[in-house]
C-alpha cells in the first residue's frame, strides 16, 4: 500500500522486509533458525587427539565433547561465500589434558577466520607451518583473528562450557589430516589445578 504524506510517496516497510533466517542469543551463543545444521563430536570421535589415548578409551564413548551449530547459506566451496558457526566445548579432561576441538588448517591455506568468545574460559592455540605455536586467551568478548596458514584449535581450560562464534570463507575447507598425523607441537594439561604447557 502506498501512503501519501505531503508530496513524498512513502511505502510500507513491510513490503521490503524479508524474514531474518538466523537469530543468535548473545548471552548463550545459541543460534536458532530453520537452516541451522548441528554437528556433534563425542569422545569416540576424538581418536588420537589427546596424548593419553588409554584414558580416552576408558571414558563413555558417547559422551558429548563439543558441538557445533552451522549456518551454511551458500554451497560448500563457493568463492566469496561466508559461513557462520557456534561451538560449545564441554568442560572435561582426557587424562590431564583439557577438552579441545580437533583443530585444523584450512585446505585453502590463505583463507582467514574470526573467533569470538561468548562465554567460558580457554585458549585459542595457533600453529604455523614451521610448527611454531602460540596462544590467545579466550574470555567473554575476546575477538580472535586467525590469519593465513595457521592451524587453530580451541581448548576449554575452565569448569564451565566454553562457547565461541566463528565466521570463515565457504571455500576455506578443513584440512584435518595434517593435525591427525602430526598434532600440534604443544599440549595444554592441568598441573596442580593450573593450566601448563607441554612441548611435544
Ligand atoms: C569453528 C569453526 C568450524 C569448526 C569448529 C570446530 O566453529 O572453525 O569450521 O569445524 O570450530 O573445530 P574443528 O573442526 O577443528 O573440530
Ligand atoms: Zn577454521
Amino acid at each position: 500500500m502506498i501512503i501519501k504524506s505531503s508530496k513524498i510517496q512513502h511505502m510500507e516497510i513491510n513490503k521490503l522486509l524479508k524474514k531474518v533466517e538466523v537469530k543468535i542469543d548473545l548471552t548463550t551463543g545459541l543460534m536458532t533458525g530453520k537452516s541451522i545444521v548441528l554437528q556433534k563430536r563425542t569422545i569416540a570421535d576424538l581418536k588420537n587427539v589427546f596424548a593419553d589415548e588409554k584414558s580416552r578409551l576408558t571414558m563413555p564413548q558417547n559422551q558429548l565433547a563439543y558441538e557445533v551449530q552451522l549456518y551454511l547459506p551458500v554451497l560448500d566451496g563457493t568463492e566469496g561465500g561466508l559461513y557462520f558457526g557456534n561451538t560449545t566445548i564441554y568442560p572435561c579432561k582426557v587424562g590431564n589434558e583439557y577438552m579441545m576441538t580437533k583443530g585444523h588448517f584450512h585446505a585453502k591455506g590463505d583463507r582467514n577466520e574470526y573467533y569470538l568468545c561468548i562465554k567460558g574460559i580457554g585458549y585459542l592455540l595457533l600453529m604455523n607451518e614451521k610448527r611454531e605455536c602460540w596462544m590467545e586467551k579466550m574470555t567473554q568478548g575476546s575477538l580472535h583473528f586467525i590469519g593465513a596458514n595457521l592451524a587453530h584449535r580451541v581448548i576449554n581450560a575452565g569448569i564451565e562450557p566454553l562457547t565461541f562464534l566463528a565466521s570463515w570463507p565457504a571455500d576455506a575447507g578443513h584440512d584435518y589430516n595434517t593435525i591427525q598425523q602430526n598434532g600440534f607441537s604443544v599440549r595444554l594439561v592441568e598441573v596442580n589445578g593450573q593450566p601448563s604447557v607441554v612441548e611435544v
